[in-house]
């Protein structure tokens, strides 16, 4: 440890090669990158070690969606790292109010609990309406159960993954947290099919991110909120990956008009400067946690609220969201026109899209490959499909040029 803790480095990297074989030689094996090496993101370009500049159609998986590095939450971070940036919640301080207030007033929630990542929001939720089952509905204790959707993406914690149904996500974690019945997405029938007495609430993507970007059917959520409502079950949407204008709206079950008992936001949360992620509650879910039943060290910090506060404030201010329906219609349009015979699908919302190839046609992976020798980096997801989704400030210049590389791929 002493060698890599004193920095006594034999040669510092500077190639793309050597950082690659850097990370080979001391990090865990739990991701397999595309074989490039960032340095420096200002908006939607990102460069790498060798200078070369790329158009980013990933956007961190929608935690930059106010572009890479943006100045004025970069100015917020640094002047509230120069003041105060963690007390623990034992303490108040003078950002989470204000944070609270602001994130309320915009979302119309009417309680938030701040958290860190994704999967912390996603765990909270859970606790809560388990919580609330037992306590307001008097579902008899230990028996709540929370209904899921097949292919979902909610995280990587223990009982997160298991109720995945994709097997890479969850084979040799068991075992596993009971309490979780698994319904097929987009399904609202099966969804009043399943729930019991005992249901507390469904967990549920307004449109699945990692299976590929599903679109369920129109409709789907108001049918879910109306069956949650009948049935006094909890409508949790996450919108993680989904929320803060990445389909064209500030959260995407604005498309469908439903409100959600507790509403998950995270990633873009931050402008990607920071992990901040909260859970929104519209109705007094949230109440049911009392002093030391839940918490955490960094939740709610002076540093996370205020760059927080910052990237919404801007998300807004600068006409992202607006600018994120427009594009994205643009770019759908433009990947339709470009789409050849081995394009299934393109499909999408607001700058939430993805390219579906053809089983036959060679896979996502190679495409990706090929697009990043153009200067456009995205990733595949399950093997065919192709996802885009850059960050919400992109032009519509850079939307056609992004077209035009795309167009060497989809032929
Ligand atoms: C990885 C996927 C995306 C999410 C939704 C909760 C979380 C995520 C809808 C948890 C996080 C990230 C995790 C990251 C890659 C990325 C991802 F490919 F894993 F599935 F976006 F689709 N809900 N998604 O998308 O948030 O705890 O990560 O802050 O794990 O590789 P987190």
């Amino acid at each position: 440890m002493d060698t890599i803790l004193s920095g006594r480095s034999t040669d510092a990297p500077r190639s793309t090669a050597d950082f690659l074989a850097l990370e080979a030689l001391y990090g865990a094996s739990n991701y397999k990158p595309m074989d490039v090496v960032l340095a420096r993101g200002e908006g939607v370009w990102v460069w790498d070690v060798e200078g070369k500049r790329y158009l980013d159609c990933l956007s961190a998986y929608s935690a930059v969606n106010q572009g890479h590095c943006h100045p004025k939450i970069r100015e917020a971070l640094v002047a509230q790292a120069a003041r105060l940036t963690l007390t623990s919640r034992a303490f108040h301080n003078d950002q989470l109010g204000l944070f609270y207030r602001e994130i309320c007033e915009l979302t119309r929630a009417h309680k938030v609990l701040p958290m860190n990542s994704g999967a912390e929001a996603v765990e909270s939720a859970l606790k809560v309406a388990r919580k609330w089952g037992y306590e307001i509905k008097g579902v008899p204790e230990d028996r709540a159960e929370i209904i899921v959707c097949s292919e979902n993406f909610h995280g990587r914690t223990l009982a997160i993954v298991g109720f995945s149904t994709d097997p890479v996500s969850r084979t040799h974690f068991g075992p596993f947290t009971p309490g979780f019945r698994v319904v097929p997405y987009g399904d609202s029938e099966a969804f009043a099919q399943a729930v019991r007495p005992e249901t507390v609430a469904i967990l549920v993507e307004p449109i699945q991110g990692e299976a590929g970007v599903i679109i369920p059917p129109s409709g789907y959520l108001r049918r879910v909120r109306e069956i949650c409502t009948q049935e006094r079950v909890l409508m949790i949407l996450d919108e993680i990956q989904t929320g803060l204008g990445r389909t064209g709206r500030l959260l995407a079950e604005e498309h469908e008009g439903v409100e959600a008992d507790l509403t998950l936001v995270g990633k873009a949360l931050s402008g990607g400067f920071y992990p901040v992620s909260a859970v929104l509650s519209n109705v007094e879910a949230l109440g049911v946690l009392k002093p030391g039943e839940h918490g955490s060290t960094f939740g709610g910090n002076p540093l996370a609220c205020a760059v927080a506060r910052t990237a919404l404030r801007v998300l807004v201010e600068e006409g992202m969201i607006e600018n994120a329906a427009s594009m994205g219609e643009r770019l759908l349009a433009g990947l339709r026109s470009v789409a050849g015979a081995s394009v299934a699908e393109v499909r999408g919302r607001g700058l939430m899209l993805a390219v579906e190839l053809h089983p036959d046609a060679g896979g996502a992976h190679a495409r990706c490959t090929t697009l990043k020798g153009r200067g456009v980096l995205c990733k595949e997801t399950h093997v065919h499909t192709i996802r885009i989704a850059p960050p919400l400030v992109i032009t519509a210049e850079q939307v056609d040029w992004a077209v035009e590389q795309f167009a060497t791929v989809l032929n």
